[in-house]
């Protein structure tokens, strides 16, 4: 639509809308006067009864409008929909090793029918003392510094009626520089049936995101207090009761225990020497048994489904992530293959103007190439419509553009040596460099050619004289005049 009839039309929007304004002031007035007109007690009546329906109104419009607590579950694709995009990452070169081990994770859980359970929560809120206690047999590291397990590790564990548990202790969350643990634990815990989710305290922010990303997988979880030791009753109620609150709609159950751990101290020898002794606390963790017993009575069976949905979503996520990591990387391929022609074309041109204008067939062929790569459906026509808003945009900053070069030339002194046109070639490496990471970006965010999202990204990264940006492009034309010069055995 041109912008005049555009114009056109919000005039007579505005317009209308002040007529309706103007007849419902007077209908208000008019209503009003006769109001006024009226015997005191129907003038009460009809107030009270007012009053009535705008009170309603508001209680209806808050009740539609209020926060939501409940929150949407995270999608999960079929499994076939899943295998589908590996296979195509694979066909682009893309590593799938570790999401195919998952799914091969996936099956071998299910074939074995045992109920897995993580214990999950931030370092040193004390997992591993836990596992002891739960499984005393096993072998397991514990220590008061934060990050003393590096690597999940899977552990027996038995309930009071004689069942047992894959128990799988993970790193704690939270360390700093720790995010590969981080993910290696949450990993864990969505290929498990339920998380024992471990806090000493008060819930902090960061729990609290934890705990609803383990929930908005469908996970079961237990909210557990541990190192119930350290707090009076009186305390440790309230404690439990601000933990409850926070934990609604999100935890199957909250607890308090104590998981033990071990404690120092000091001890009087009879030579008068002191020395530092180590001792095991008493675990108190029956609260704990008694409610996995009560998650886990329908076996692994009934809760397989939960399980498999939170491994699908999780692949679906970190399958997302690879295709655009694989997509990004074509997509800068692309994009040299076609700054280095553009170089070539330039230095080719037996004069070549002071004006710089865009190289049309390449610069359709860098747009095809990259709606095809981002899947986006593009015409012909909107193609070479892009491509001439392209050169708008270009045309306005080549000035910005030739100073860019200029002062790269200075900086990079190899390309001075080049000789006459070597201007002209670097600044169409910098165009088409930008015209494509500019296209590309916003293809990846709008899913669509948006010529004013590309424009505005355009007119960016034409002014962007990042210096690693500039030696990159610096060696491409070099490298590109080089070829040029000697041209290769094959050609
Ligand atoms: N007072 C008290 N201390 C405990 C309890 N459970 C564990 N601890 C202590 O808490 C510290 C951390 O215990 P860990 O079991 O290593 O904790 P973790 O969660 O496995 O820690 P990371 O592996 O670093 O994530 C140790 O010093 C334990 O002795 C408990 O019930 N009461
Ligand atoms: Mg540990």
């Amino acid at each position: 639509m041109s912008r005049r009839l555009r114009l056109l039309f919000t005039a007579l929007a505005a317009a209308a809308l002040l007529w309706l304004l103007l007849a419902a002031a007077e209908r208000f007035l008019a209503l009003a006067q006769r109001f006024l007109g009226l015997p005191a007690w129907l003038q009460w009546t009809l107030g009270a009864a007012l009053a009535v329906f705008a009170s309603l109104g508001v209680i209806v419009l808050w009740w539609l409008l209020r926060p939501r607590r409940r929150r949407r579950p995270v999608a999960a694709p079929d499994r076939g929909t899943l295998e589908e995009r590996m296979q195509k990452l694979r066909e682009h070169g893309a590593d799938t090793g570790a999401l195919t081990a998952e799914l091969g994770e996936l099956d071998r859980r299910r074939a074995s029918a045992r109920i897995h359970v993580a214990l999950f929560g931030e370092i040193s809120t004390g997992k591993s003392s836990l596992i002891r206690a739960l499984a005393p047999h096993a072998a397991i590291a514990t220590d008061a510094r934060g990050g003393t397990t590096r690597a999940v590790g899977h552990y027996d564990g038995q309930l009071t009626d004689g069942r047992t548990l894959v128990l799988a202790d993970v790193p704690g969350s939270r360390e700093a520089g720790g995010e590969a643990h981080e993910t290696m634990a949450r990993q864990e815990a969505l290929r498990s049936h339920a998380v024992v989710y471990l806090c000493a305290g008060d819930l902090t922010r960061q729990q609290v995101d934890e705990l609803r990303w383990l929930a908005d997988f469908g996970k079961p979880l237990l909210l557990v207090l541990n190192k119930a030791d350290q707090w009076t009753s009186a305390e440790r109620e309230q404690l439990l009761a601000r933990l409850r609150q926070q934990a609604r709609g999100i935890a199957v159950d909250v607890l308090a225990i104590s998981a033990g751990g071990s404690e120092r101290y000091k001890r009087q020898l009879a030579d008068g020497r002191s020395e530092s002794v180590e001792r095991q606390r008493q675990p108190v963790i029956e609260p704990l048994l008694q409610a996995l017993a009560r998650l886990t009575t329908g076996g692994a069976e009934a809760l397989e489904p939960l399980r498999q949905h939170a491994v699908l979503a999780g692949l679906h996520q970190r399958t997302g992530m690879l295709e655009a990591q694989t997509r990004a990387e074509e997509a800068e391929r692309i994009v040299r293959k076609y700054a280095r022609r553009a170089v070539v074309g330039a230095l080719a041109a037996v004069a070549p103007g002071s004006d710089l204008l865009i190289q049309g067939v390449l610069a359709t062929g860098l747009t095809r190439d990259l709606a095809q790569l981002y899947d986006v459906r593009a015409s012909e026509v909107q193609i070479e419509d892009f491509v001439r808003q392209a050169k708008l945009t270009l045309r306005t900053g080549s000035s910005i553009v030739l100073a860019v070069a200029g002062n790269a030339m200075k900086a990079f002194p190899g390309l001075g040596t080049l000789g006459g046109g070597v201007l002209h070639a670097f600044a169409y490496a910098l165009i088409f460099d930008s015209l494509g990471h500019a296209l590309a970006a916003s293809l990846a965010e709008r899913k669509t050619l948006d010529q004013d999202d590309a424009s505005a990204r355009l007119k960016t990264l034409l002014a962007d004289a990042g210096s690693g940006r500039l030696q990159q492009l610096a060696t491409l034309t070099i490298d590109a005049w080089r070829e040029r010069e000697q041209p290769p055995a094959t050609h």
